[in-house]
């Protein structure tokens, strides 16, 4: 049910409606390129095509790229469709990602396979475009209405990033995940400063105001693709950074740090600076089969807990 890229603020297929007006892009698959140029021919005018001759190819596009339909293409060589769309499915990242089979297989049995392994339809071939075209923005409203779904179930509406409820689930998922790889996770959590009397002095709008700029600073500190923000509490946000260890998760850290002083939110009633600052903790592990994903959490707070001792505005792991 989780999505990918989710264009967070930093994700794309999360958040359509900063994409309106963008053209919706599909993403055809076939090993025979003359079955390609039929369908582009049908889509090309009012969408942005990607074209893919190979099942892998195909995968690597869906990850890149992130179409919105993926047109599949049942018998090539090597990795078959069924097992593209297989994949497609079992991604946590692409699953939500609709795949319409074109095929010339017409046997139900065919279809029915297909519509099994996960695909919401089965187009035999020849195909009439317009029906083609049809059932294609069929399938393509009800996967924005599904992206504006996740988009208000996962991303916090103060502030764009995403929201506590996420973060819970991409936690467990990011720890299963180093678990299996044997990669470090690290996490970092980020509460702003003395945001109380922040609030007292310049009142609760600019308060607002103030957290919607903390947290898109945050999120324009990340580096891959697979770190995340979310907003964890009131003034609270926190990092999932897989397969990065406590050096370079403290590092980035410091980086924050100087990017929210940077973003010099006037703030006179702080004691550390004239300025707005967070605190930072940060902590990270091994995740085995001994481990639970909240001691990170704990671990993450009690380095959050001594940077503010140690004065705010600083980061401790
Ligand atoms: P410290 O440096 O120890 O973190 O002090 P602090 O004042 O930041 O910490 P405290 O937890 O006492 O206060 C957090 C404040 O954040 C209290 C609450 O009113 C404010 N807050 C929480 N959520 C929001 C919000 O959505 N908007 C605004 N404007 N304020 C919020
Ligand atoms: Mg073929
Ligand atoms: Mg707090
Ligand atoms: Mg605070």
């Amino acid at each position: 049910m989780m999505q990918s890229k989710y264009l967070d603020p930093q994700d794309r297929a999360l958040n359509p409606m900063l994409q309106l007006g963008r053209k919706l892009r599909l993403l055809i698959v076939d090993d025979q390129p003359v079955n390609i140029q039929a369908l582009y021919q049908v889509f090309a005018a009012d969408y942005q095509v990607f074209m893919a001759t190979s099942g892998p190819q195909a995968l690597a596009i869906c990850r890149d790229k992130h179409p919105d339909l993926v047109l599949l293409d049942v018998q090539m060589p090597g990795m078959d469709g069924y097992e593209v769309c297989r994949q497609i499915k079992a991604d946590a990242e692409l699953q939500d990602l609709p795949v319409v089979f074109v095929t010339a297989h017409s046997e139900p049995q065919a279809e029915t396979f297909g519509l099994e392994v996960g695909a919401v339809d089965f187009i035999s071939k020849p195909f009439n475009p317009a029906v083609v075209r049809a059932r294609v923005k069929t399938h393509l409203t009800i996967k924005l209405q599904g992206d504006l779904l996740r988009q208000m179930v996962f991303i916090d509406g103060l502030t764009g990033v995403y929201n506590r409820r996420f973060f819970d689930e991409r936690l467990a998922l990011e720890f299963q995940r180093a678990k299996r790889s044997g990669t470090m996770l690290s996490l970092m959590v980020a509460d702003v400063d003395y945001f109380k009397r922040f609030n007292d002095r310049y009142g609760h709008l600019a308060g607002d105001e103030a957290l919607r700029t903390v947290a898109t600073t945050l999120a324009k500190q990340l580096k891959r693709p697979g770190d995340m923000v979310s907003r964890y509490g009131g003034e609270e946000f926190a990092c999932i950074l897989p397969d990065t260890d406590a050096a370079g998760a403290l590092s980035l850290a410091g980086e924050m740090n100087a990017a929210i002083r940077a973003a010099h939110i006037i703030h006179a009633e702080s004691d550390v600076c004239d300025v707005m600052t967070v605190s930072l903790g940060v902590a990270s592990f091994r995740p085995d089969a001994t481990r639970l994903a909240e001691e990170l959490i704990v671990a993450a707070d009690q380095q959050l807990y001594l940077a503010k001792s140690q004065g705010r505005g600083r980061a401790c792991g």
